[in-house]
């Protein structure tokens, strides 16, 4: 329980709460916690809840202890009770931004939680928004709601937008030492966020607005969006051309100027890269502007799922096999490397699809024990010789750290390698690689060497 003996930076009240205790909420509440503020989590998972207030962590970026000492100390305490948020001088809306089943955004979680503030506003409360979202949300959909409180923005409450910056996985780049981006509604919602986020962390970037908030959230991954999705598309360039794409790419890397490295895989992942930019595509829409650059990028990203299995296809139909009498084992389902969640994974599209060719799949991540997608739950495999013996393909879809790729190689028929996991392994082969993804098994050769109509005619 939270320790009322100190004095609050209120009557008794916390000096924090924030809504959502995920990737974002619970570093956050840490890091205030540490700081020496009383910290208040709200969530709608009961298990969160009470994970949290038993000190343990959810998630792999924070230990059982980071949580279980601020718990103990008295600053940290969970509750599913929203009422609870007219105690806490400042409100951190830290809620999910998913797209909905029509690709659109969905701020359904954004909206209940600032009905919940608003039904608890009290005079001279913070409101923050850190969740990811189109520009014109804090000032559009927050502040009317909040303002039909009859309080009045800048006078009886305040309300920034500050985007988070979590890296989920990251070791050196955390909460407390990663930039903050700050713009408020009036100059004095400003300095009171200022204020707030200078007792914990390092470095703040205040901007002149909360749509210039927004938008800097939204360039950052629009940028990587847009960077993975020109790789992509030189992977698929440099298959058809029997050119080694990973080469391409640690060559154009060694430019100590001018240049940042990105690197192509299965497609893109996580909660985040390929969500955010079609929130501004969706904005845009309703201002009759197509957003070029953000649907290029979408479509050649969602095109990888498919290139990888036109893959499997190729190496196993050049083995006479048929995708529908294989078994496909799947290496790494979480969307990226060390982590556990499998939000927008490219594993589940690869999986499907195979599913639909008719092959028997199976997969094994270390992180992931079990994946659910639409109504179907695959439990994971322990990866052993004797699974990577008996299947007809293996596929590297995401390149956990743990996994042996040198038992991959050497038991595995077929190995298509999507993220090259394999490379160090391959460095003592004879043809290290063949160019392409199918890393052992067969490739075809480059297009320009397959007869086309004319060159038939030439003859
Ligand atoms: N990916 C590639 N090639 C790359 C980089 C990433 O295919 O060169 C893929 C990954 O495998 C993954 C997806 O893109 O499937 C997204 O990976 P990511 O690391 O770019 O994105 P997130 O969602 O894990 O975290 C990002 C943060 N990442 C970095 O800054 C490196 C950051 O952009 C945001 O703080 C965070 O999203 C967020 O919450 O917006």
């Amino acid at each position: 329980m939270l320790d009322h003996t100190e004095q609050s930076s209120g009557d008794g009240r916390l000096d924090l709460g924030v809504v959502g205790l995920g990737y974002v909420g619970l570093p956050l509440v840490v890091e205030a916690a540490r700081a020496g503020m009383r910290v208040l989590g709200f969530d709608v998972k009961e298990e969160t809840v009470l994970s949290t207030n038993r000190g343990e962590s959810h998630l792999n970026d924070l230990t059982d202890d980071d949580v279980g000492d601020c718990v103990r100390a008295g600053r940290l305490e969970a509750t599913t009770d929203m009422t609870r948020l007219r105690e806490c001088d400042t409100v951190s809306i830290c809620v999910p931004t998913p797209l909905s089943k029509t690709r659109d955004p969905d701020i359904s979680f954004i909206l209940s939680a600032t009905e919940a503030v608003a039904a608890n506003l009290r005079p001279t409360q913070l409101i923050l928004l850190e969740s990811t979202t189109y520009p014109g949300t804090t000032r559009d959909v927050l502040l009317p709601r909040l303002e039909k409180t009859g309080f009045r923005v800048g006078k009886d409450f305040f309300l920034c937008f500050s985007p988070e910056r979590v890296d989920p996985g990251n070791r050196v780049w955390l909460t407390k030492n990663t930039p903050k981006v700050i713009g408020g509604i009036t100059p004095q919602c400003l300095d009171r966020g200022k204020e707030f986020y200078s007792r914990f962390i390092d470095t703040l970037v205040p901007v002149s607005s909360v749509e210039v908030g927004e938008m800097t959230k939204i360039l950052e991954n629009t940028f990587r969006a847009v960077n993975i999705g020109l790789v992509n598309e030189i992977a698929l360039i440099s298959d058809r051309l029997g050119v080694d794409v990973w080469e391409v790419i640690e060559a154009a890397a060694t430019k100590p100027f001018g240049y940042m490295k990105f690197t192509p895989g299965p497609g893109l992942g996580g909660h985040c890269i390929p969500v955010d930019p079609r929130y501004l595509a969706w904005k845009m829409r309703s201002l009759n502007y197509s957003t070029r650059f953000i649907d290029v990028a979408s479509e050649i990203n969602a095109e990888m799922p498919f290139f990888v299995v036109g893959k499997v296809r190729e190496a196993l139909n050049h083995a006479r096999k048929s995708v529908s009498e294989s078994r496909v084992l799947i290496l790494g389902v979480a969307y990226k490397s060390e982590v556990d969640d499998v939000r927008e994974s490219p594993a589940v599209d690869i999986l499907r699809l195979l599913e639909a060719d008719g092959a028997e799949v199976v997969y094994h991540d270390p992180f992931v024990a079990s994946l659910e997608a639409n109504g179907t739950v695959w439990e994971g495999a322990t990866l052993t010789d004797d699974l990577l013996s008996r299947v007809d393909a293996a596929v590297i879809v995401t390149d956990h750290r743990s996994v042996d790729y040198e038992k991959v190689l050497e038991l595995a028929p077929i190995v298509v390698d999507t993220r090259n996991a394999t490379q160090a392994a391959r460095r003592g082969m004879l043809r290290p690689n063949p160019g392409g993804w199918i890393v052992k098994g067969y490739r075809s050769p480059p297009a320009d060497t397959i007869p086309t109509e004319e060159s038939c005619t030439d003859e």
